[in-house]
């Protein structure tokens, strides 16, 4: 593990962006733990956040065009992403995110920012079932651009649908790289060497959770 996904990993356990208990999911299964991006909510955090997929995208080595937020979630990551690679990469890109329901007046239509065209990242929290993804995906292609990869900021490493898991259903059917800040086992190898008592605890409600879904 490399530092800044150490970092992130503990900033996440202090902001409860990872809580643990009990959580339905989008796809109806009941988990030990959720990762909320939304608590990240102060400049602090959010430049962290920028900060780690500028580089968990940079170390990919991964090319695009244009970023792409998925509303609503990733309307702030992919902002915060484009600050980070522009001041700590040199890496100057255009983003764009979508509107959830389509503006009647005014410029109109669903899409803000830059024009979707060429490569597109898209930049979203977490990928659990895929659903989510796919509506992001659909929405390039009706823009004529091309998905050329997903940042993540976790990998919860769960079967999808069928017995893969999500993100090797969309490598698989996309062809395109799913690249994850930080992976479900990159938590637990965390929680298990610096986790306290109810930590480490909670990192085997995990093991069992992973066993039955990953
Ligand atoms: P899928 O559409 O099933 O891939 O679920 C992804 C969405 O689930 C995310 O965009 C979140 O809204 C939500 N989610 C989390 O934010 N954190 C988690 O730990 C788990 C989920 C989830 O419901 O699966």
């Amino acid at each position: 593990m490399h530092d800044y996904q150490r970092d992130f990993i503990a900033s996440a356990i202090e902001a409860d962006v990872l809580s643990f208990g009990s959580f339905t999911l989008k796809s109806g299964r009941i988990s030990p733990y959720f990762f909320n991006a939304g608590l990240f909510h102060d400049g602090r955090t959010l430049g962290m956040l920028g900060h780690c997929y500028a580089e968990a995208l940079e170390r990919s080595g991964l090319e695009c065009d244009v970023l792409f937020g998925p509303a609503y979630k990733g309307i702030p990551l992919v902002a915060a992403t484009s600050v980070a690679l522009s001041v700590e990469h040199q890496r100057n890109l255009p983003y764009a995110y979508n509107r959830k329901e389509a503006k009647d007046h005014g410029e109109g239509g669903t899409l803000v920012g830059a024009p979707l065209k060429g490569d597109v990242v898209i930049v979203d929290d977490v990928i659990t079932a895929g659903t989510a993804i796919n509506e992001a995906l659909d929405i390039i292609r009706g823009q004529g651009a091309r998905p050329a990869g997903i940042v993540v900021a976790l990998d919860r490493e769960e079967r999808g649908k069928s017995e893969r898991s999500a993100i090797e259903e969309i490598k698989e059917r996309h062809g395109i790289p799913v690249i994850p800040i930080v992976t479900l086992s990159n938590v637990l190898d965390y929680l298990m060497q610096h986790g306290n008592n109810a930590l480490q605890a909670h990192a085997e409600e995990i093991r069992l959770y992973r066993d039955r879904y990953g």
